[in-house]
């Protein structure tokens, strides 16, 4: 069986390379951060999901799985590592490049070399092969050199690392070829063959597919919110056209991908990406718009708020990329001092360094606050009622998930805010007074 390298062990590359591991390979997963190797050598992964934690600590076990700090040679080379964004929005590749610079020594004549991070169309050729050349390789002869992008989704990893579909792009239909028969011989899903250009575009539009939706979809709930109609309902009755799939609205779109991937095309390709790029500034401006609709009800700049949820989505505890982090810079510029709430998350490390100190316990959070920001759609927030802040009352409710008990809120007083409906008055009063301040 060959021998396969997997060059960086975060939330891909890890559980791939257990998953290629468990299949009968040998594999030497790399990383160049120390205690993360060190803590894998002692058995133990750093992951939370059940089922990777399950299938890393088996093959760590087993002794299929070795990991170390250094590649060394193999017959495959898969490179899973983060492409970040630059502030001025262009994809950061100096990972990718290390990656590559550290395999070439140990990569030979008749081996394999994939790339799975997403990364612009193009780089596959430039950096990958480039890389070869010029270590007098010839990536088209010589190695088989493929793009193959992951599309798991946190939280079901290891289910859609086996049972997706996959996207492999050679530089040659040789590799392409090879490619197919490696992933189908450890997923369950289809490969598909296509060239490596091919592949980086798919993996980016598949992303951008999504945030262009979402932004559809926040774009349709600004319009029910003047005209006074309710967007989730709208959106119901749409859905049920045969072709029509509108997305949900919500307080704008994280993670380490989707807001992060469009800018890959737009930045090669500015005058053919206009909708894209509207797309990115309406889903970036949905914290914005949640405290300036609170503002226009009343709240006061200044005032204590509680913001519930600081991971991108529902039930993980991943904040990479959240929009809670947006508006908490927005709640920073504008004056306001806040508590911040989630059950899974337990540090959230700003990029502007605002302060992000967390509490799980959600009485606490809303102690003293004028507001509440819902953020994310966690199980621990659906049909949310006053009594679960305990003797708190919030004057405004800002749901941008659309999970609050919208009735048990207004009849205790509050005015609730959905996001994509009209504002939601306490019983007898039809506009909002001065909140906060206290
Ligand atoms: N969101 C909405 N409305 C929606 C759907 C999502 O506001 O209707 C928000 C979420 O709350 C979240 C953000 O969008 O903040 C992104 O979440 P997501 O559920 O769309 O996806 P990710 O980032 O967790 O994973 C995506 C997936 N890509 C697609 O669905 C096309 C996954 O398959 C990819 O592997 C992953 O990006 C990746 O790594 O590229």
């Amino acid at each position: 069986m060959e021998k396969v390298v997997v060059i960086g062990l975060g939330y891909v590359g890890l559980p791939s390379a257990a998953l290629i591991a468990e299949a009968g390979y040998t594999v030497l997963g790399v990383d160049i951060n120390r205690s993360l190797i060190e803590r894998l050598r002692a058995g133990e992964c750093p992951l939370a999901e059940t089922q990777i934690r399950n299938v890393v600590e088996g093959s760590l076990r087993s002794g299929r799985l070795t990991v170390d700090t250094a590649a060394s040679s193999a017959d495959i080379f898969i490179i899973c590592v983060p492409t970040p964004i630059t502030e001025n929005k262009h994809a950061d590749l100096t990972m990718v490049a290390g990656a590559i610079r550290a395999s070439a020594p140990f990569v030979k004549r008749g081996d394999m070399v994939i790339l799975e991070s997403t990364s612009p169309i193009g780089t596959t050729e430039a950096l990958i092969a480039g890389k070869l050349r010029e270590i007098g390789l010839d990536p088209l002869e010589d190695i088989d050199v493929c793009y193959c992008p992951e599309r798991v989704f946190p939280g079901d990893t290891v289910r859609e690392i086996i049972h997706n579909d996959r996207v492999v792009g050679g530089l040659t239909p040789r590799a392409s070829e090879r490619a197919k028969r490696f992933y189908e011989s450890f997923c369950k899903g289809k490969a598909y063959a296509v060239t490596a250009a091919e592949a980086e575009f798919s993996k980016l539009m598949e992303n951008t597919y999504r945030d262009v939706n979402i932004a559809l979809a926040n774009s349709f709930a600004h319009v029910a919110e003047e005209a006074g109609v309710d967007v989730a309902k709208v959106i119901a009755v749409a859905n049920r056209h045969p072709r029509v799939n509108v997305h949900r609205p919500g307080p704008g779109v994280g993670g380490h991908c989707i807001p992060v991937d469009p800018w890959f095309v737009i930045e090669g390709f500015p005058n053919q990406t206009k909708l894209l790029h509207a797309a990115r500034l309406i889903n970036d401006g949905q914290p914005a718009k949640l405290l300036d609709r609170a503002e226009d009800c009343g709240l006061i700049r200044g005032s204590k708020v509680a913001v519930l949820g600081a991971a991108y989505r529902g039930n993980i505890d991943d904040a990479r990329d959240t929009p809670t982090e947006l508006l908490l810079e927005l709640l920073h510029a504008r004056g306001y001092s806040w508590s911040l709430h989630d059950p899974f998350v337990k540090r959230l490390d700003t990029h502007s360094g605002v302060s992000a100190n967390l509490t799980s316990n959600l009485a606490e959070a809303a102690a003293g606050a004028a507001a509440v920001f819902l953020m994310t759609d966690h199980d621990e927030y659906k049909n949310l009622s006053p009594s679960a802040f305990g003797g708190a009352r919030p004057d405004i409710i800002v749901d941008g998930r659309r999970l609050v008990d919208v009735e048990a809120f207004v009849e205790a007083g509050a005015t609730v805010l959905p996001v994509g409906a009209p504002a939601r008055w306490p019983h007898g009063q039809k506009s909002g007074g001065r909140v906060g301040d206290r």
